[in-house]
């Protein structure tokens, strides 16, 4: 039997300061994802979207972190709906939002594993807490937060603490990583590809070492995808864009590749913002990004029917 895509959408901006992502789930809709997605012989259901309590917003409580009381109620919805498509056997599929939507997903998928492994596809780290964040930006946040690091409101989203245990994290397409990030990274030896990485090894060597590197351990992986992890000249779509990104090509390969070994058990798709879009090109290349995960290129072999295919 075939397992269902749940997908879900959260249309959250407060993470960071650029309205717009909040857009993105209806916009990434609008191209034809459910459609596309039932083309493949996929069962899709969808849970339309979180509702998001904009009260209260733009609270910066005195400390370095914009508006921590939506988010952490936001993630809290999150959580559980996660852990409710988990519990049905489903496949968790959620579109963004920013990134600070990932604390509620991994606070809803981690309670399902033992050892949930993470797969961060971003220019950025995302592990700042209140004391390292240069912008007080939760979008920065939300991989310290499931470490356990950061504002209480976020760390105990979902009743528990230390969602991710740093080895179980693999970062890939950091290019742009502050000072804290950095340090984290080094003391808790967390494993980065940077894009430079990608380029020399090829992204076929990245991903067959980052599932390496995980199935080790992990009995779950979750992708985390932040549409700035590819270069901007192809994706102009986001908020925080970086130069010297990861091809769209090797991108839409890494899906593919991952997707293949069939340990991947729930997605995410981030940071688009529909109104820097240009003709809604992002939106379309990420409806592209996640029917190549479940093997439209490949007439939907793969789908998410949990088989492992040997790498390359
Ligand atoms: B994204 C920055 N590190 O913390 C910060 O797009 C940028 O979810 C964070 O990866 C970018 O504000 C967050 C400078
Ligand atoms: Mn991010
Ligand atoms: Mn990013
Ligand atoms: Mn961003």
């Amino acid at each position: 039997m075939k397992k269902t895509v749940s997908i879900l959408g959260v249309p959250m901006w407060l993470g960071q300061t650029r309205y717009g992502t909040n857009l993105a789930p209806d916009t990434i809709r609008s191209t034809g994802l459910v459609e596309r997605l039932r083309g493949l012989h996929l069962e899709v259901k969808d849970e339309g979207n979180i509702p998001i309590d904009l009260t209260g917003r733009c609270k910066r409580d005195g400390k370095n972190i914009k508006n921590v009381k939506t988010i952490a109620k936001c993630s809290e919805k999150l959580a559980a709906k996660v852990s409710d498509i988990l519990e049905q056997q489903c496949f968790p599929l959620i579109l963004g939002g920013d990134h600070s939507i990932a604390i509620g997903t991994l606070a809803g998928a981690a309670k399902h594993f033992n050892n949930l492994g993470v797969i961060w596809y971003d220019a950025h780290a995302d592990m700042n807490t209140p004391e390292t964040s240069p912008s007080g930006n939760i979008h920065g946040m939300p991989l310290a937060a499931s470490m356990g690091l950061g504002h209480p409101a976020l760390t105990g989203i979902g009743g528990y603490q230390g969602k991710i245990k740093p080895e179980n994290i693999v970062l890939i397409g950091a290019r742009d990583i502050d000072d804290g990030e950095r340090q984290l990274i080094a003391e808790k030896n967390i494993k980065v590809y940077t894009t430079d990485d990608v380029n020399k090894l090829g992204i076929e060597r990245v991903i067959r070492e980052t599932i390496e590197y995980l199935a080790q351990r992990c009995d779950g992986i979750h992708l985390s995808f932040d549409l700035d992890g590819i270069d901007p000249k192809e994706i102009p779509g986001v908020g925080t864009p970086v130069a010297n990104g990861i091809s769209y090509k090797d991108s839409e390969k890494a899906v593919q590749l991952l997707f293949a070994t069939g340990r991947i058990t729930s997605a995410e798709f981030v940071e688009v913002n529909s109104i820097l879009d240009s003709d809604n090109i992002t939106a379309q290349l990420t409806t592209n990004l996640v029917c190549d995960m479940f093997g439209e290129k490949t007439k939907g072999k793969m789908a998410a029917e949990p088989r492992r295919q040997a790498l390359p």
